[in-house]
C-alpha cells in the first residue's frame, strides 16, 4: 500500500521545478501567490503539517514551536541562515531543523566582491550620472574611487562564505587576514597566506576593508559596536552580506555620516525590508552602495536550494538524518 505523503507547508513561492517535485513526492501545501505568511497563519500550519519549509522573511518562535502540533517533525529552512528559527525551542520539542549549507556559498561570495568593487570603484556613482544624462565627457581627475589592489581585507567569519570571498580576494590582490571564533586549518591559512586575528579589535584597526561574513547569533550581535566601528581607519569600506543584525545600524549610521568611515556595501539590513532612509542618503552622496538582500538571488543557487529542502525532508521521512541538520548553539 503506498504510503500517505507528508503534508509540507512551504511559506513563500519557490521554483516552478522545485515546487513541481515538491507536489510529486509530497503532500505540498504551497504559496503561489508568494504572500508572506502572518504569524498567524504561520501558527495554522505548523499545527497541521509533518513538515514546514520557511525562509528568511518567517519568523519561527519559541512562541510558535512550543505551539506546533504532534505531526510537525521538520522545520526544513530554505536558507542557510538560520536565525529566524529557534533551533533549540525546535530541539527540544524533539523537532529535527535543516537548512541549505554550500549551494549559496560561491553567489555570496561574489556578491561580496561586486559590492567591495562597486564601493571602491563608485559604480553605482556612475550609473547614476548616466541615467541623469549629465554626463559632460571624460576628466583625468572626476570619479576617482580607491585601489583594492594591495589592500587589507579583514574577514569576519572565516566559514564557507568567508573562505570563499577570501579565495576571490586573494586573486584580487588583496591580502586576507580574518577574525573567526577557531582559526581554520593550517592547510587553508597557506593557501590564503592568511593572516589570523584572535583579536577583533587589533584587526578592526589595521584594515582597509571589511567584510561581514559570519551568522547572526546572540554572540555576533552588533558585533560592530560603536566602540568598534571606532577602531577602523577612516579610510576603511565595510560590506556586509551576511545579516544587518552583526552591524549596529545607528552606529554604522553616524560613522559614515562623520566621515570617519570611507564607505559601506549592504545587501542587508537590521530591519528588512525597512532600510533606514539615511541609508538613501548615503547612497546619493557615493558613500554607500545598499542593496536589497540579492546575495544569493541566482536562478542556479535557489534550485539547489530546493533541492537540498527536498533532500533534508526525503531523509528525515526515510527515517534518516537529514544530511543539513542544525543543532542549537552550543550543544
Ligand atoms: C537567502 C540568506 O536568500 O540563506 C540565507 O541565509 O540570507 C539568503 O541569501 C534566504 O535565506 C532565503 O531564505
Amino acid at each position: 500500500m503506498p504510503r500517505k505523503k507528508p503534508l509540507v507547508v512551504v511559506t513563500r513561492k519557490l521554483p516552478e521545478v522545485v515546487e513541481t517535485r515538491m507536489r510529486e513526492l509530497f503532500d505540498a501545501r504551497l504559496n503561489l501567490e508568494d504572500k508572506p505568511m502572518s504569524q498567524a497563519e504561520l501558527l495554522a500550519a505548523v499545527r497541521e503539517a509533518d513538515v514546514l519549509v520557511p525562509t528568511v522573511t518567517d519568523r519561527i518562535d519559541a512562541g510558535l514551536i512550543g505551539q506546533a502540533g504532534e505531526k510537525l517533525k521538520l522545520i526544513a529552512n530554505f536558507g542557510n541562515g538560520v536565525d529566524n528559527i529557534d533551533v533549540a525551542a525546535a530541539a527540544r520539542k524533539g523537532i529535527t531543523v535543516t537548512n541549505t549549507p554550500n549551494v549559496l556559498t560561491e553567489d555570496t561570495a561574489d556578491m561580496t566582491m561586486g559590492l567591495m568593487i562597486a564601493v571602491s570603484r563608485r559604480l553605482a556613482e556612475g550609473v547614476a550620472i548616466i541615467d541623469s544624462g549629465h554626463w559632460k565627457g571624460w576628466s583625468p581627475t572626476w570619479m576617482l574611487g580607491r585601489r583594492i589592489w594591495g589592500k587589507r581585507l579583514g574577514i569576519i567569519g572565516m566559514g564557507r562564505i568567508g573562505t570563499a570571498v577570501a579565495r576571490r580576494a586573494k586573486a584580487f590582490g588583496l591580502s586576507i587576514h580574518y577574525h573567526n571564533r577557531k582559526r581554520v586549518a593550517q592547510a587553508v591559512e597557506e593557501e590564503l597566506e592568511a593572516t589570523y586575528w584572535e583579536s577583533l579589535d587589533q584587526m578592526l584597526a589595521r584594515m582597509d576593508i571589511i567584510s561581514v561574513n559570519c551568522p547572526h547569533t546572540p554572540a555576533t550581535f552588533h558585533l560592530l559596536s560603536a566602540r568598534r566601528l571606532a577602531l577602523l581607519k577612516p579610510e576603511t569600506i565595510i560590506v556586509n552580506t551576511a545579516r544587518g543584525q552583526v552591524i549596529d545600524e545607528e552606529a554604522l549610521l553616524k560613522a559614515l555620516t562623520d566621515d570617519k568611515l570611507a564607505g559601506a556595501g549592504l545587501d542587508v539590513f537590521e530591519h528588512e525590508p525597512a532600510v533606514r532612509p539615511e541609508f538613501l542618503d548615503l547612497a546619493r552622496k557615493g558613500k554607500a552602495v545598499i542593496l536589497p538582500h540579492m546575495g544569493s538571488a541566482t536562478i542556479e543557487g535557489r534550485l539547489e536550494m530546493g533541492d537540498r529542502v527536498i533532500i533534508n525532508i526525503r531523509t528525515l521521512m526515510d527515517g534518516h538524518r537529514p544530511p543539513d541538520r542544525v543543532l542549537p548553539i552550543d550543544s
